[in-house]
Order: structure tokens, then sequence, then C-alpha cells
């Protein structure tokens, strides 16, 4: 380009600029939004049991974040409670600011009894459900609430606008005191007790002893669309959902549009969010529905296997509040894998000009990671552990049980000290060859380590996540940070890496932070490491990531000055 070609080009944006209305000028005029979450213990009462739990600013679940595509959030976080923590934005790109992802000892140190931290990010290219939680030890079991970005200003959702738009957060009510109950299940070796009920914005619901009162309630009038936006924080399960004589069309997950489908009940696992439309009847149906969930469940061990149920209610000027009748939904049985399966295939992206599949068509590493239950001996002195045959439980990737360190990875690797913090020497494939889906191998133990994958800013990853049945096979949501991933394929048994890419999808598949690992099978990603930092991914089951069931990603800066890590803050928190 000639310099007068430039001036020319350059003076035609001013005019274009100038000539805007103001309406689109306003659309690109992002905000910056503040919130204060301090952390607070409050007491809360469920199942006539009341319990001191940690909470944002005394409320549980907690605050929703209201933002748009393109807004910078600004959360000040301030410990007010005697444990650590640190919040995580799960699905938020944190594109350079890996700083603000949150994971404790991952990418910060946690924020101590009386300290602060203010999360610092901006929302680039994303726009739906996502949520935030705790990401240290069981927290999470307390501290979550919404995140909704909404489309930016003047920009219309894919589908039809709703008449109003509903949160809706699944979390697990224990009467007990999590982190009493996993720090006991980590010394004894054994599995940590389950929870008492599932709730639904915190409230168990009617089927549950001592609970009725404490139920949710989604007034709906006749003949309107609602978006539900669903968001799946329970600890340690899967999730089926549906609401009786409705059909919702699910028109996005994880953030991410999809191609609309009808469905009476869906699955979402922990940490996946799903945004459905529910169109009420046309006219008043003189009768009360329940929306219920229960949960997916594959593994071999004890679970909570109860029910936790809401009321959709068609508010009436005419009727009076007489008994209606009341409508259950039929869910599938705890253990079908056929629905799960069946559901999960048809989620695919929009694909759409405007909201585009950039699946990555070449692969420039490829890993192959065995990940599922196993193992660990009895550290006790002349004790027997609770796990298997008196070892303790234990979880590996590639036969590597994750050792969290003392230090946040992060931190070691911007300031050139990861000497004695971790290894970049994660194993690309388990280091031998197993029937993994077959019969059992005599020996369960598995190793251990704090070893990360490095990778050269952009390569192109394509991961298979093949589940073991070391301790009986078992389905594991695996959370991927800093991106977003395709979900190229997926099936049962040992992954074939001759045929099985041959059916790959790359054209329009489903692109989200969170897949399941399918029970005794296996799942291919692709995603494009174009972000630079430590990235953590982890069995969305809070048991399993307890048990080691994680790894890091250290994707490297690039040349250009704006493909490096940015410098941490200035508050960040300190081991
Ligand atoms: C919770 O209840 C206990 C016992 O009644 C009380 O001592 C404590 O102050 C309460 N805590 C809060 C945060 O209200
Ligand atoms: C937030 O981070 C940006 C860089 O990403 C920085 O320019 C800004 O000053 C930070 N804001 C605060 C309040 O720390
Ligand atoms: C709800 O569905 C059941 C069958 O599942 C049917 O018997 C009933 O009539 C339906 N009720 C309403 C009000 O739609
Ligand atoms: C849940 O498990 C308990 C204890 O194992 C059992 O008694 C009960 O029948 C089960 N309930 C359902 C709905 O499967
Ligand atoms: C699911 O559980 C039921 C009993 O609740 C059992 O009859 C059935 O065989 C199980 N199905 C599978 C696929 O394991
Ligand atoms: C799978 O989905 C199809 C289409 O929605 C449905 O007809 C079929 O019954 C489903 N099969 C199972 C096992 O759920
Ligand atoms: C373990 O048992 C051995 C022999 O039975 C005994 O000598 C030793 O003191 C015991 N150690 C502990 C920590 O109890
Ligand atoms: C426990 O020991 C029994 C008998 O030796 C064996 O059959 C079983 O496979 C072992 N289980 C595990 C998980 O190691
Ligand atoms: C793995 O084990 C399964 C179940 O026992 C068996 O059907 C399959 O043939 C085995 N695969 C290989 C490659 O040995
Ligand atoms: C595993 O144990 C069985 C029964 O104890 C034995 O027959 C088999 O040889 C063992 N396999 C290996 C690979 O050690
Ligand atoms: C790692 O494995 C070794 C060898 O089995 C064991 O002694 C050690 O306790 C393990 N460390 C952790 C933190 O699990
Ligand atoms: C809190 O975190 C600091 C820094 O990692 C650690 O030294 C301390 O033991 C932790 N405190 C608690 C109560 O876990
Ligand atoms: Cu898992």
């Amino acid at each position: 380009m000639t310099a007068s070609m430039m001036k020319a080009v350059f003076s035609w944006i001013i005019m274009a600029f100038l000539l805007l209305p103001w309406s689109e000028l306003a659309a690109d005029a992002a905000l910056t939004r503040h919130y204060k979450f301090d952390i607070k213990l409050q007491n809360v009462t469920r199942l006539c049991h009341t319990k001191s739990i940690v909470t944002v600013n005394g409320k549980f679940p907690g605050p929703r974040i209201v933002a748009r595509e393109g807004d910078r959030l600004l959360i000040k976080v301030v410990n007010h409670v005697p444990n650590n923590i640190s919040l995580h934005w799960h699905g938020i790109r944190q594109l350079r600011t890996g700083w603000a992802d949150g994971p404790a000892y991952i990418t910060q140190c946690p924020i101590q009894t009386g300290q602060s931290y203010v999360y610092n990010y901006t929302i680039v290219g994303q726009r739906g459900t996502l949520f935030w939680h705790a990401h240290i030890s069981w927290l999470r079991s307390t501290v979550y609430g919404p995140i909704i970005i909404l489309p930016k200003l003047n920009v219309s959702y894919p589908f039809q606008r709703p008449h109003k738009e509903v949160p809706i957060i699944f979390g697990e009510w224990f009467n007990g005191d999590t982190e009493a109950i996993i720090n006991q299940a980590l010394q004894t070796g054994g599995g940590p007790n389950v929870s008492d009920s599932y709730t639904i914005n915190g409230l168990p619901g009617p089927l549950y002893n001592c609970s009725a009162k404490d139920t949710f309630k989604l007034k709906v009038k006749p003949g309107k669309t609602y978006l539900l936006r669903l968001i799946n924080a329970a600890l340690n399960d899967d999730l089926f959902f549906s609401i009786a004589n409705h059909t919702l069309t699910i028109v996005e997950v994880d953030a991410v549009y999809i191609k609309p489908f009808e469905t009476q009940t869906l699955l979402i696992t922990p940490g996946q969010t799903t945004n459905v439309l529910l169109k009420t009847k046309p006219y008043f149906p003189d009768a009360t529905f329940l929306m219920m969930a229960r949960p997916y469940v594959t593994g071999f061990g004890t679970f909570d296997n109860s029910t936790v149920a809401g009321v959709v209610e068609y508010e009436s000027s005419t009727v009076s509040m007489k008994k209606l009748p009341l409508f259950k939904p039929n869910l599938p049985d705890l253990n079908d894998t056929a629905f799960a399966t069946n559901f999960t295939q048809k989620l695919r992206s929009l694909a759409s000009a405007q909201y585009p599949a950039n699946v990555p068509q070449k692969v420039d590493k490829q890993f192959f990671f065995s990940v599922g239950l196993g193992t660990a001996p009895c550290d006790q002195k002349n004790q027997t552990c609770q796990g298997p045959n008196g070892t303790k439980f234990s979880a590996s990737i590639n036969n590597v049980s994750f050792v969290q360190p003392t230090t946040a990875l992060l931190q070691a690797h911007f300031s050139g000290q990861s000497n004695g913090v971790y290894s970049p020497d994660f194993p690309i494939s388990p280091l031998h060859w197993f029937n993994y889906t077959g019969t059992p191998p005599n020996n369960t133990m598995v190793g251990n380590g704090t070893k990360v994958v490095v990778l050269p800013f952009n390569t192109s990853v394509e991961l298979v996540m093949q589940d073991t049945s070391i301790l009986g096979a078992e389905s594991h949501p695996f959370h991927l940070h800093g991106f977003n991933f395709f979900i190229v394929g997926q099936g049962f048994g040992n992954f074939d890496p001759k045929k099985d890419p041959q059916n790959f999808n790359l054209v329009d598949p489903v692109e989200r932070n969170t897949a399941a690992v399918p029970y005794g099978g296996w799942v291919a990603i692709r995603f494009l490491a174009d972000n630079p930092g430590v990235w953590f991914m982890h069995c969305h089951l809070e048991v399993h990531t307890s048990w080691g069931l994680k790894m890091a990603w250290l994707v490297l800066d690039g040349s250009l000055p704006n493909q490096k890590l940015l410098p941490p803050p200035a508050d960040l928190p300190k081991c």
C-alpha cells in the first residue's frame, strides 16, 4: 500500500466513524463493571439443618454478575472468613489475563483471611451463560453464582427474543461441613460422604423431608417464551433435567450458540451451562408442573440418588388459587447411558456466518490421555486405609496423579522460578498400553507428580481422553480453563487411532469448555493454544479433582506484543 492509499483508507475510517448514528457507536462502547464480593459466613437452614456456610455477600447462591460482551469486570474480593479462598470465572477465556482465572495454586495463591484481590478481566467474543465459583478445596459447594453475558448492544439473539430470562443453578446441599468431609476422606483414603440433597437456586424442593417451603417457583404467563439459563454447580453429579408437559428448545451451551433442537429432557454435567427456551402453553392449563433433576451415575461408588424439584406455576388473573393437579416429568434411569449418548450427539455448533465454528483443521500436536481412578499406598503408619483393599483412592491422567504445589504455577512460570515447583514433562501418552476399558490390570497403584505440558503459542492441539476401567469405568466431565474446545469425536471402548479419526466432525462440532469422557469410552477435542499462561484442566467432579484427576497446560508467549501474558497485578496474593 502506498502512503497516499493508506491516508485515503485512514480518512475513510474516520469518516465512517463520524457518520455512524449514535446507537451504532454505542454498540461498541464497552463498560467497566464493578462488583464487590465480601466472603462472609452466613447461617443457612435446609432440610431442617442449620449450618454456617461460606458465602459471597451473605447470599446463597451468590450474586449474579450481569455484563455485556466486550465489558471489563473489576471484582474486588475481600476475605472475611477463616478459610483461604480464590474464585474462578468458569468458561471466561481470560485472554492474557491468567492472573484473574482463579484456581488456587495454579494461577494464584489463595486470598488469605483479611486480604483482598481485584479480579480484572475483559469478556472477549463470548455471550451466553457461564458461572463463577470458589476454586479451592470444596468451598464451591456454597460459593457460586451465575455469570450472564448479554450480546453487545443492538445485537439480538439468533433465536426468538424471550419474554423473560431466568437463571436456574443446580447445587448440592450437605448437612455436614464440606471442608470436614473432604479433609477426612483425604486422610482416611476412603470415599467422602455424599450430599443430602440437590438444589435449584439453593432450594431442595418438596420431595425431601422438611423442605417443601424451600421450593423454587417459576411463575409464568401463558403463550410466552422464557429463556432458562441452566447451570450445573453441583459438586459431584451429572444431572438429568425435565419439566412436566413442556418441551425445551436448547439454544446455547457453555456460552456458545448451537443449532437449536427440542427435547423433553436434557443432561448437564458439573461445569456445563445450557440455555433453553421454554414456550408456555397458549392457554391457562389449570395445572401445576414440576421441574425435576436427578443424577446420571456411572461409577461404582455410593452417590446421592435423590431428586430435586421446583414448580412451574401459571399466573392467572381469572382463576383463584384453588388446588390444581400436579404433573411430574419422567426422568431417565440413573444409569441411562443410551440417553446420555443420544443427547450429547445432538449438540452441534450453530456454525453460521455471524457465529462460525473455527474448528482447527490441521493439528500440530496430538495427545492421548488415559483418565480414571486408581489407588495410592496407605501412608498412615501401621493402619489400613479405607480405599480399595486398604489403600487410598487416587485418580490420574496418564498415570500421573497431580500433586498440588505450595506456590502458584503461573507465578513460578512468570518469574522463571519453576525449579522445584513443576516439571515440564507431562507424558503425551500413557507409558504402557493396556486394554483401557477391558479387564482391569492387577496393579491399580498410580504415580504422582506436578507436571505440565508446554505448548508454543498458537499450537493446534488434538487431545483424546480415554476413560479407564482400572477401578470401574466412569464418565468424567473434563473442564479446560482458558479455552473453548471443539468436540470432534467420541465413542465407546478403546480409541482406534486408525479408524476413529475418519469419523471426526470438523464442520460443526459443538464448542464448549466442559466435555464428558464417556463411560468406558473416549472423547476427542481440538483447540488452538492462542492464550499464553498456565491453564488448569480437570475432572469437574470435585471428588475426582481432590484425588488428583487434574493437570495443567503451559502456553508460552507469542512473539508479538499482544501475544504475551500481561504482568501480574500488584495486589496478586502471595503464598
Ligand atoms: C450462626 O449461628 C451461631 C449459633 O446460633 C451464632 O453463634 C453465630 O453468630 C451465627 N453466625 C452468623 C454469621 O450469623
Ligand atoms: C485492569 O487491567 C488492565 C490491563 O489489562 C489495566 O490497564 C487496568 O489498569 C487494570 N485495572 C485495575 C483497576 O487494576
Ligand atoms: C401432562 O402429561 C400427562 C402425560 O405425561 C398427561 O396425562 C396430562 O394430561 C398432561 N397434562 C396437561 C395439563 O398437559
Ligand atoms: C436410593 O438409595 C437408597 C439407599 O441405597 C435406597 O434405599 C433407595 O431405594 C434409592 N432410591 C432411589 C430412588 O433409587
Ligand atoms: C440400570 O439399573 C437398573 C436397575 O436400577 C438395571 O436393571 C439395569 O440393568 C441397569 N442398566 C445398565 C445399562 O447398567
Ligand atoms: C435418541 O433420539 C432420538 C431422536 O430424538 C429418539 O427418537 C430416540 O428415542 C432416542 N433414543 C434414546 C435411546 O434415547
Ligand atoms: C508400627 O508397628 C511396629 C511393629 O508392629 C512398631 O514397632 C512401630 O512402633 C509401629 N509404629 C507406629 C507409628 O505405631
Ligand atoms: C482387592 O483384592 C482382591 C483380592 O486380592 C482382588 O480380587 C481385587 O481386584 C482387589 N481390588 C483392587 C481394587 O485392587
Ligand atoms: C479389551 O477388553 C474388552 C473387554 O474385555 C474386549 O472386548 C476387547 O477385545 C479388548 N480389546 C483388546 C484390543 O484387547
Ligand atoms: C494378574 O493376577 C492374576 C490372578 O491373580 C494372574 O493370573 C495374572 O497372571 C496376573 N497378571 C499379571 C499381568 O500379572
Ligand atoms: C507420591 O507417590 C509416592 C510413591 O507412591 C508416595 O510415597 C507419596 O506419598 C505420593 N505423594 C503424594 C502427595 O501423594
Ligand atoms: C492459606 O494459604 C497459605 C498460603 O498458601 C498457607 O500458608 C496457609 O497454610 C493456608 N491456610 C489455611 C487455613 O489453609
Ligand atoms: Cu471424574
